[in-house]
């Protein structure tokens, strides 16, 4: 299996790739991919959708972030979690580069309906980088607290 970007040879297509969890909430695992050099260092991020037959080959869904030329979107990209525990998972992109090197991450939820996205800020201001690097914790679920009696 082999994913290809649609950006050119400069998009730097590949530089991130991720498992972004079940980010429709069909069952299926999806994978990210970013490409942070496409469209002028903007970056461009693609979902990929996973089925019974594996990662279907054209992307689902492309993001763009907020497409600021130099941005660095998709630069990096955390494994999906489900956050708000609607079923399905959200993905975190960052663009360490946007705003003079501020940086932000946009948490996208994908779910069954229209994608949305949340754009987060970090504290630092011009050179904070903020979205530098992106994880998420490494079990799926943490286990429930005991109470004892
Ligand atoms: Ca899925
Ligand atoms: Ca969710």
């Amino acid at each position: 299996m082999t994913l290809v970007g649609a950006d050119g040879e400069r998009a730097a297509f590949g530089t991130t790739v991720a498992s972004a969890g079940d980010l429709d909430g069909d069952g299926f695992d999806d994978v990210a991919v970013g490409a942070p050099q496409a469209n002028d260092f903007a970056g461009h991020a693609y979902l990929y959708r996973g089925g019974a037959t594996g990662i279907r080959a054209a992307p689902f869904l492309t993001l763009r972030g907020t497409d600021v030329a130099g941005a660095y979107y998709g630069g990096a990209l955390a494994a999906g979690r489900d956050l708000d525990g609607d079923g399905a998972d959200e993905i975190a992109i960052g663009a360490e580069r946007a705003a003079s090197f501020s940086g932000y991450v946009e948490l996208i939820s994908v779910g069954a309906g229209a994608p949305t996205a949340r754009v987060i800020s970090g504290p630092d201001g011009a050179s904070g980088r903020f979205g530098f690097v992106l994880a998420s914790r490494a079990s799926r679920r943490a286990p429930r607290p005991q109470r004892i009696n």
